[in-house]
């Protein structure tokens, strides 16, 4: 049985392999994506090391002069995609988005050069993971915290967490769009119009100002602090500056980084909520919502009782899988994309926590109720956690990858 499961996870990383870099999904996702991108990569490395190389070499061919490296990079027109390249504007080869996406790169690159050492790749990657963490730094980290100015960066596109920062973003004057996403899977299950409106407006104003990243963050219309992106970054740095030491390079930098991001975490500590929340960086205020990303806390290595009474509640509310919003809350819609589902992907990287963390009960509970979902449900985008409901896209590449980097 698993066996079967792992020939048709390397299946699906080949078939959506469209020459040095992999779709997330044939139609709904057409271009290669950056986080979907570097978790490619890992499947890949369970089976060929080379080709897991080259998927991160051409992930970073769409770096930025500035270091950002894009979320979606435009290899090839399609026009089953929106908003393509036309909209974004990135002035760039190969064309790019504006924004960036998760930086988990390193903690996949570490892990992919421990798989094998002899053929790594990882010494040329290494500056130029270096130049992204540092854009992050520079860029995102200056108010403490990492911060996210689009949704979409944060890779939990509609999750509660965003509503106040769009609450406060005007849609009303983006002009006429064509949506192609809900052309290829249940609208009920996509972002709604009213999202889609904001997401477009704070894309115009990073474009409008030429992707001018001083700008964007001091007046965009979106900015909050993200704890997913927080946690993830800390992580990021610490295996940055371990993959420094192996390469006998100064791990300072990025350990200092990552130093910085730990003595930020009181400024997004929801003593309300009993847990890190995700916070409007306009108006201060807090999201009040418990989402999947404050779960990755545990990747960065902390942890405190209260955080985790209110955190295993969450769990707890739902057989499957770790929820993207809190069950009880009054967001929850469980098969609504980021407000509710539970993403295999996200769930991998919360067990790398929990077993880093000696927590392997935890760990093997997370393993076995992602498991039951892809070998009940298939290699599904993500899942309704009440019922076990696949949901989303198809022969998902990170579903695949998660399978053989560690649900299997
Ligand atoms: C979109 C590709 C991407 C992921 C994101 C996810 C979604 C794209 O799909 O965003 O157009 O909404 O939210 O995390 O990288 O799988």
């Amino acid at each position: 049985m698993t066996s079967d499961l792992d020939a048709t996870a390397r299946d699906i990383l080949r078939a959506n392999d469209r020459g040095g870099y992999t779709i997330p999904t044939a139609g709904l996702y057409p271009y290669q994506w950056n986080w979907d991108s570097a978790f490619a990569a890992w499947g890949f490395s369970t089976f060929d090391i080379d080709r897991a190389w080259t998927e991160l070499e051409t992930l970073f061919s769409g770096q930025w002069s500035n270091g950002m490296v894009p979320h979606i990079l435009f290899h090839k027109p399609d026009p089953g995609y929106f908003p393509g390249p036309e909209v974004w504007q990135s002035g760039t080869t190969p064309p790019t988005s504006g924004i960036s996406q998760p930086p988990v790169a390193a903690i996949l690159a570490r892990l992919i050069h421990q798989r094998d050492p002899e053929n790594s790749r990882l010494a040329a990657l290494y500056p130029k993971l270096l130049a992204w963490h540092r854009w992050w730094r520079e860029h995102r980290c200056t108010h403490g915290p990492a911060a996210v100015t689009h949704p979409w960066e944060s890779g939990r596109d509609n999750c509660p967490e965003w509503d106040p920062g769009m609450a406060n973003v005007d849609g009303s004057n983006v002009g006429p769009y064509t949506r192609r996403d809900t052309g290829h899977v249940d609208p009920s299950m996509r972002p709604k119009k009213e999202d889609y409106d904001r997401y477009v407006a704070i894309l115009q104003f990073g474009r409008d100002h030429g992707w001018d990243q001083k700008e964007i963050v001091a007046n965009g219309p979106f900015l909050m602090a993200d704890p997913a992106m927080t946690f993830i970054l800390i992580r990021a740095h610490r295996d940055l500056a371990e993959i420094a030491r192996t390469l006998g390079e100064d791990p300072s930098e990025p350990e200092s980084w990552a130093r910085d991001l730990e003595a930020a975490l009181p400024e997004i500590w929801n003593a309300d909520l009993h847990c890190y929340d995700a916070r409007d960086l306009r108006t201060g205020t807090f999201a009040n919502t418990l989402g999947s990303g404050a779960f990755l806390a545990w990747l960065a290595g902390i942890e405190n009782g209260e955080m985790e009474r209110r955190l295993m509640a969450c769990w707890d509310a739902v057989p499957y899988g770790i929820p993207s919003s809190d069950p009880k809350g009054p967001a929850f819609d469980p098969r609504r994309y980021w407000r509710g589902p539970t993403w295999p992907v996200v769930n991998a990287l919360i067990a790398m926590g929990f077993r880093d963390a000696g927590r392997t009960a935890e760990e093997r509970r997370l393993r076995g109720e992602t498991a039951a979902l892809i070998t009940k449900g298939g290699f599904y985008e993500y899942f309704d956690p009440t019922d076990g409901t696949p949901c989303g896209g198809d022969t998902f590449t990170w579903t695949a990858a998660i399978w053989l980097g560690w649900a299997s």
